[in-house]
């Protein structure tokens, strides 16, 4: 299947209402079904490196990557593709998910998912003019609820994720910060340690390499460039 060879996995998917606020297809028909593509653990990363944007020096290269490959197979489909990034005001994708499957708010914001852990993101949603018959998102308990010691609250070096007011607040510049600086080279090169010591899913770890890609990136664009 096209998405299988690109690392790349089907997410669920849900039928807008009107208020969910969509755009019209192309032709003015209304978004009758939403689709969400994703990857976990290393697949998409071991496929995008033998692809030439990889390589090409150019920057954004997973996004170019991403839209390249997915708006291939939309069209092939019949279907518009919006992506999570480029686009502000985001698209809501963290909502899009918890319709489409089991995933669930994490301490750390990131959305938890049963198997996969933290180590799971969204590419693209598809969008279709005809409704598809999918099967309902499989029921599951939420994996933060039944973990007592919460290791993802205490492990960033800096305090990063705080709970404030009921709710845990993520202290971006303080990341950014100490990433940035010598103390920050493991979390730089080797993934975020909150998010590394989380239990759930720890078989669909990032491998150093895509971690370090990541969080390079998140750091250039906090730095705003
Ligand atoms: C802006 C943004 C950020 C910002 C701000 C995050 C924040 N504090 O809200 C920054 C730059 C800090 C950021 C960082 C990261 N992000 Co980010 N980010 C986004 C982006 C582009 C938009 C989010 C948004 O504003 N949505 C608008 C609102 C209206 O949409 P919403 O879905 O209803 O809103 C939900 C989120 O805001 C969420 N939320 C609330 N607090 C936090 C805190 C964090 C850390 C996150 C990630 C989400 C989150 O709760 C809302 C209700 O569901 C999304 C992509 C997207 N389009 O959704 C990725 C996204 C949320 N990020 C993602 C990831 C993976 C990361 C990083 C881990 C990347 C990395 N380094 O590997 C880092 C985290 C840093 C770390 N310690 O590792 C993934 C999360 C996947 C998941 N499992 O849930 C997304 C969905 C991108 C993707 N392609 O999948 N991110």
């Amino acid at each position: 299947m096209a998405l299988a060879a690109r690392g790349l996995i089907l997410r669920g998917g849900f039928q807008p209402a009107e208020e969910d606020g969509l755009p019209a297809l192309a032709d003015g028909r209304p978004v009758r079904q939403l689709m969400l593509v994703g990857n976990a653990g290393p697949a998409l990363w071991r496929a995008f490196n033998q692809a030439p944007e990889a390589r090409d020096g150019e920057p954004h290269p997973l996004n170019r990557w991403t839209r390249r490959v997915i708006d291939e197979i939309a069209t092939s489909f019949g279907a518009t593709a919006l992506y999570p990034f480029e686009i502000r005001p985001a698209w809501p994708f963290q909502r899009w998910a918890q319709w489409a499957e089991p995933v669930f708010p994490s301490p750390l914001g990131l959305l938890i998912h049963p198997e996969f852990g933290l180590w799971h993101a969204y590419r693209a949603a598809l969008l279709f003019a005809e409704p598809r018959s999918l099967a309902p998102p499989a029921r599951a308990t939420h994996p933060c609820e039944i973990c007592a010691e919460k290791p993802c609250l205490s492990a960033c070096p800096v305090e990063a994720f705080k709970p404030a007011e009921g709710a845990v607040r993520y202290d971006v510049p303080a990341c950014l910060n100490h990433i940035e600086g010598p103390a920050g080279h493991d979390c730089l090169e080797a993934g975020c340690r909150a998010r590394r010591a989380c239990p759930v899913g720890a078989e669909w770890r990032s491998e150093p390499a895509q971690a370090g890609f990541h969080m390079r990136a998140f750091l250039r664009a906090g730095r705003g460039h």
